[in-house]
């Protein structure tokens, strides 16, 4: 019995897999097709790679190109037939998943004033980065925040969740930030629309800036028992100037800058389970060394104008152009100012590599011999 060739992955190596094929193989593998099942020596190679091969390509989507064409998506659709009206930044290696590197999904959303999108919940847990426009809001299980240029609010999963658009307000566009190619990927996603639609505003407006957004104080005797984040909203002023501080006070990161964690003040750790998050600044004429590590990133340009090389190729970037860090791929970043600084907002997969053992790291230049000798 025939089937379609099937390829064979062998390597020169000892201790790898390298069976060549002969015809009593082939009738062999075409056997075991017959049950569902193959020959391991045939994959091994493939499927255990010797170090991290991503699928994904390191692309830079500039906001020159792509808001025009996100504002057009207003005239085309509105929020209550497409649900939500998204334009996704779709990797050309991860066409298949919707992602925008690796397994996370990212897109552009657009609401015009007096809009409103319908509440819901799903397993996959999402994050919004504000890019442009006034009157946004979101509400996150009862709590509404208002949204300005380069605040960041997290919508847990599980949690209900809508946004909308004051009707005193301006075009609103954000960066939705998704783990839900994750998963989708462990086959692990649910989604609600809400009952009503829209789900009531439940408590003071910001009340979870306000409560939980003071750097360093906690507020004494608010029980929050929820399992996610009681910070919801982290805004660009705070974050800003606590990067400017701690700018005063470091060399910061040879690989990073001065990179500082958004983290949920409750447990210290990163804002969600799954996405990690931060914001880092490039002084003036910063140029970072290389490093790669586990794990995929997605930045968006907060501020100022530069470059990264990723994967061996440059990108030159300017506020609100987004670009993706793929796994195990070098990358290093430069501030092309020599008088302003420049930041970079990050969202990322690195809690899923901490929390399954899976964060690995390597500065350029010093390999620590997982590569094959060939
Ligand atoms: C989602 O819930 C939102 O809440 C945006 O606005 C983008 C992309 C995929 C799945 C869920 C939103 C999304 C999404």
């Amino acid at each position: 019995m025939t089937g379609p060739a099937r390829e064979n992955y062998r390597e020169d190596v000892a201790g790898r897999a390298n069976v060549e094929d002969t015809a009593e193989l082939k009738a062999y593998y075409g056997d075991l097709e017959r049950f569902e099942a193959a020959a391991l020596w045939t994959v091994a190679n493939k499927i255990e790679p010797w170090e991290p091969k991503s699928e994904s390509q390191p692309v830079l989507w500039r906001y020159a190109d792509l808001r025009e064409p996100v504002l057009r998506s207003v005239e085309l659709v509105s929020p209550e037939k497409a649900g939500r009206r998204v334009i996704y930044l779709n990797n050309p290696g991860r066409r298949d998943v919707a992602a925008a590197v690796g397994w996370l999904y990212s897109g552009l959303q657009v609401m015009k004033p007096g809009e409103v999108a319908s509440a819901h919940q799903h397993s996959a847990s999402a994050l919004r980065f504000i890019m442009e426009g006034k009157g946004a809001y979101t509400i996150v299980d009862g709590h509404k925040m208002t949204l300005g240029e380069n605040d960041f609010v997290l919508t847990p999963n599980g949690s209900w969740h809508e946004h909308g658009v004051e009707a005193d307000g301006t075009h609103c566009i954000w960066q939705d930030g998704l783990d839900i190619p994750l998963v989708n990927a462990l086959e692990a996603n649910f989604y609600k629309v809400h009952p009503n639609m829209q789900q009531p505003v439940a408590y003071p407006v910001d009340d979870s800036s306000y409560a939980w957004g003071a750097p360093g104080l906690q507020p004494v005797g608010h029980d929050w028992t929820k399992d996610y984040s009681p910070l919801l909203k982290y805004e660009w002023e705070p974050t800003y100037e606590a990067l400017t501080k701690y700018a005063k006070s470091t060399d910061g990161s040879p690989f990073d800058g001065v990179l500082m964690e958004y983290v949920n003040p409750k447990t210290g750790g990163p804002v969600m389970a799954t996405i990690g998050a931060s914001m880092q600044l490039l002084r003036p004429g910063e140029k970072t060394r290389a490093h790669r590590h586990t794990g995929s990133s997605i930045y968006q340009v907060a501020k100022g104008e530069g470059y990264s090389i990723i994967g061996g190729k440059r990108f030159d970037w300017k506020k609100r152009d987004i670009f993706c860090v793929p796994a195990w791929a070098f990358h290093e970043h430069g501030n092309a100012s020599k008088s302003d600084d420049a930041c970079l907002f990050c969202f990322n997969d690195l809690p899923v590599m901490r929390a399954l053992g899976l964060y690995r790291e390597e500065a350029f230049g010093e390999n620590q011999g997982h590569q094959p000798v060939n």
